[in-house]
């Protein structure tokens, strides 16, 4: 079915962690969006057209704009649907403590028990994506302490949960915070649930706050194709951009060349045109000749930008 110029599209994988955050997020806020999935490895030939070259999932669309990284899905999600409001306090330095120290840690539970079964292609997959090699002897050495960290990074939720009394990390009412918080216990309580029960034990808030999470369900979710997802992006133009910060620490004007890679993994280099920067977003302009001018919206933190 044709996807409309204003549908929120998310690229995205059943398994993806970070896509979890962004479907419960539209959960959060009872959204109706299109599911267009994504294979889990590159190559991508549906999403690298929309995206100039980035290739992690999730990515989120909107017509001819393009929301890059789940932080920028995430923010723009809370700005087109402000009610219940979702980024509250917080939230944000919470979704990167999830992504990136708590992450890393699971990654470590998780393929130190997949252990020898992992796809010979998946390894060779990360291993590029990374720059790195994807050590699993070192990753199944490093379990044991690594589930010790697992827990304690899940004990700060049950603390903070036990101290505030209240039904969600922010409050009585779900925010980002907890959407957020929630990603790795949701990824190692999916892959291994003996493992993540075990390593939760005695945690008897979370195990409830486990369960509030899991009642805010996905909102409206209807497949589409990336076939469907490219001709959204060809048949619109894309919005109005925000207002330039003249304080951006990098200083480049609108028009200027840009590129912008992720900082971590991932970090193939996207060009274009600098259409706007914000304490919290990049807007770049790109002329594509499938597809026309694509809009591309980075997160601040966790990419790093230069003159192109
Ligand atoms: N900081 C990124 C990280 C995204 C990420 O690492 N996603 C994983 C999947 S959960 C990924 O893309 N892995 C490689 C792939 O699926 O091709 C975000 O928050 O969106």
């Amino acid at each position: 079915m044709t996807i409309g110029p204003d549908e929120i599209v998310l690229h995205h994988y059943d398994a993806s962690p970070f896509s979890e955050k962004v479907r419960a997020f539209l959960g959060l806020k009872g959204a109706a969006w299109r599911s267009v999935v994504t294979p889990n490895m590159a190559p991508k030939p549906d999403l690298t057209p929309l995206t100039g070259g980035y290739r992690r999932a999730p990515v989120m669309q909107i017509g001819a704009d393009i929301y890059i990284d789940s932080q920028m899905a995430l923010a723009e999600i809370e700005r087109r649907l402000p009610e219940p409001p979702g980024v509250v306090g917080p939230a944000f330095a919470i979704n990167l403590w999830s992504d990136r120290l708590w992450f890393q840690t699971t990654v470590a539970v998780v393929f130190g028990l997949i252990g020898d079964r992992i796809d010979p292609a998946f390894v060779a997959d990360r291993e590029k994506l990374s720059g790195r090699p994807f050590d699993v002897a070192a990753m199944k050495a490093a379990a044991t302490p690594m589930r010790a960290q697992w827990r304690g990074h899940a004990a700060w939720i049950e603390q903070a949960l036990t101290t505030a009394g209240t039904a969600f990390l922010l409050g009585e009412t779900p925010t980002l915070a907890d959407v957020c918080a929630h990603m790795n216990i949701w990824w190692l309580g999916g892959a291994f649930p003996a493992v993540a029960s075990e390593l939760l034990d005695g945690f008897d808030h979370l195990a409830v706050w486990r369960r509030r999470i899991a009642a805010l369900g996905y909102g409206l979710r209807s497949e589409a194709s990336g076939a469907e997802a490219l001709a959204a992006a060809r048949d619109a133009e894309p919005g109005p951009a925000p207002i330039h910060d003249p304080r951006d620490p990098l200083g480049l004007a609108p028009g200027a060349a840009v590129i912008v890679a992720a900082d971590d993994y991932g970090r193939d280099p996207i060009a274009g045109t600098l259409v706007a920067t914000t304490p919290d977003r990049l807007v770049m302009s790109r002329e594509t000749s499938e597809l026309g001018r694509i809009q591309l919206h980075f997160p601040r933190v966790g990419y790093v930008a230069h003159p192109g």
